[in-house]
């Protein structure tokens, strides 16, 4: 656990909750590291950012200060071991879902990955429904540089044919699903790395500025169909 110096508490308040989701060791830790690492590299150091990590790990509050503003976002994650009781914890109020996609392993076994990340979207969507916060939902393709290891290895027949795994193209494929799936978006980055992570972040970022002119016409209000 971190503990930084906190923020002055008469500013004024930002604050956002993200839900990092999808495949059981997608990489949704590490994405949070990542986004951690990247606001304390670009906010500052232990004087305006603190950290807070709750005993399950689940939840993940950092805040920062951009000008005049105290900025907190809570990155939440749900893992295939989430107790089914914390999920309606993990998601309501969210304003921004990122469905982990790990595009190596998306690759060996595109359908079952595919079917997973639908899986998942399919449960932010119900938990989300009843609560008055304009969620986006972004697929993230992670894991970017072992899809890229491994597209410079010769393909290994795991179950698949190695002829189908050379031609299968995961990135196109990742934007078709999220397009037939009415996601807000694709992103793609590689935690460990650190590419892609700030372009995430600031895709992320501008989001959650957006949501506000979105809520004004909310997609939530409830229709009675006579
Ligand atoms: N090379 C590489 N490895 C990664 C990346 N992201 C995650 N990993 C590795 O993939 C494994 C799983 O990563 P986690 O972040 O723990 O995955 P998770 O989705 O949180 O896993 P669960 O919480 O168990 O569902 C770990 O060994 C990570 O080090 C990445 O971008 N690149
Ligand atoms: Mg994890």
């Amino acid at each position: 656990m971190d503990r930084g110096v906190k923020i002055l508490s008469q500013s004024p308040v930002w604050k956002k909750k993200i839900v990092v989701s999808g495949h059981d060791g997608a990489g949704k830790t590490e994405l949070r590291s990542a986004l951690l690492k990247l606001i304390k590299d670009r906010y500052g150091g232990e004087e305006c950012i603190s950290v807070d990590e709750d005993a399950y790990q689940v939840s993940l509050r950092i805040t920062w200060k951009e000008g005049e503003t105290a900025k907190k976002i809570d990155i939440w994650e749900d893992t295939e071991n989430s107790y089914s009781r914390l999920k309606p914890l993990i998601y309501p109020y969210a304003n921004i879902v990122l469905i982990c996609l790990p595009l190596d392993l998306v690759r060996q076994d595109p359908e079952a990955g595919f079917e997973i990340a639908l899986n998942r979207i399919e449960t932010a969507r119900h938990f989300t429904k009843d609560d008055d916060t304009y969620t986006s939902l972004f697929l993230v393709g992670c894991r970017s540089d072992l899809l890229l290891q491994q597209q410079s290895e010769p393909a290994r027949d795991g179950g698949t044919s190695v002829s189908f795994i050379k031609r299968y193209d995961v990135r196109k494929e990742a934007r078709r699903f999220t397009a037939r799936h009415w996601l807000d978006g694709y992103l793609e980055c590689s935690a460990v790395t650190g590419e892609g992570v700030s372009d995430v972040f600031d895709i992320i970022l501008k989001d959650l500025v957006d949501q506000k002119r979105r809520n004004l016409h909310s997609q939530k209000t409830s229709c009675i169909i006579t």
